[in-house]
């Protein structure tokens, strides 16, 4: 590594993502993938505290659902994921929430707490629409500042056997 790499890799101890893309778009799995685990992430709220996922009835679950909150996967903490999940149903709260969370984010000053990627995936089976309303709004209206955003296509293999 050269002098750069090495100032930055001292000064970004974690790589802060949020992760967008409809249910079963394949996000957990390219996650899973990148931090080389099949386990689940551990997910703290915005205070640190761990989440017990098992102890909250599935309806609860969603309704807890904070873009805030944090998921680590034990096997490479040097990631921090957030989830944008709600966002599919393409309202204007929701829209408005993940625009907040990246305008905010995206200004702060320590390296710790900002954003430094978006990872949007697609899915590319046949049986999705390679664009929902939703994505197409965010790809079109949200401003994401200085945060790269990333397109990952999804379920390829399957785009190939069905094409
Ligand atoms: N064929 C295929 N299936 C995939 C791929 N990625 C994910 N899946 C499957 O799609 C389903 C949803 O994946 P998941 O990662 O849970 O999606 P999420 O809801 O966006 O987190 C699961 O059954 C995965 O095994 C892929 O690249 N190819
Ligand atoms: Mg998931």
């Amino acid at each position: 590594m050269d002098d750069r790499t090495l100032r930055l890799r001292q000064k970004y101890r974690q790589f802060r993502v949020l992760v967008m893309g409809r249910a079963n778009a394949g996000k957990t799995t390219v996650l899973q993938k990148v931090c080389n685990t099949t386990d689940q992430p551990k997910i703290y709220n915005s205070k640190r505290e761990e989440i017990d996922l098992s102890a909250l009835a599935p309806s609860r679950e969603r309704g807890e659902h904070n873009i805030e909150n944090e998921m680590i996967f034990e096997a490479n903490p040097g990631y921090i994921f957030h989830d944008s999940r709600g966002f599919e149903c393409g309202s204007t709260s929701e829209f408005k929430i993940v625009q907040d969370f990246i305008e905010q984010r995206g200004m702060r000053r320590s390296s710790s707490e900002q954003l430094h990627a978006i990872w949007y995936c697609l899915p590319t089976d046949n049986a999705s629409r390679l664009l929902t309303g939703a994505e197409a709004r965010f790809f079109q209206e949200c401003d994401p500042g200085a945060v790269p955003v990333i397109a990952i296509y999804t379920k390829f293999d399957d785009f190939v056997l069905q094409t």
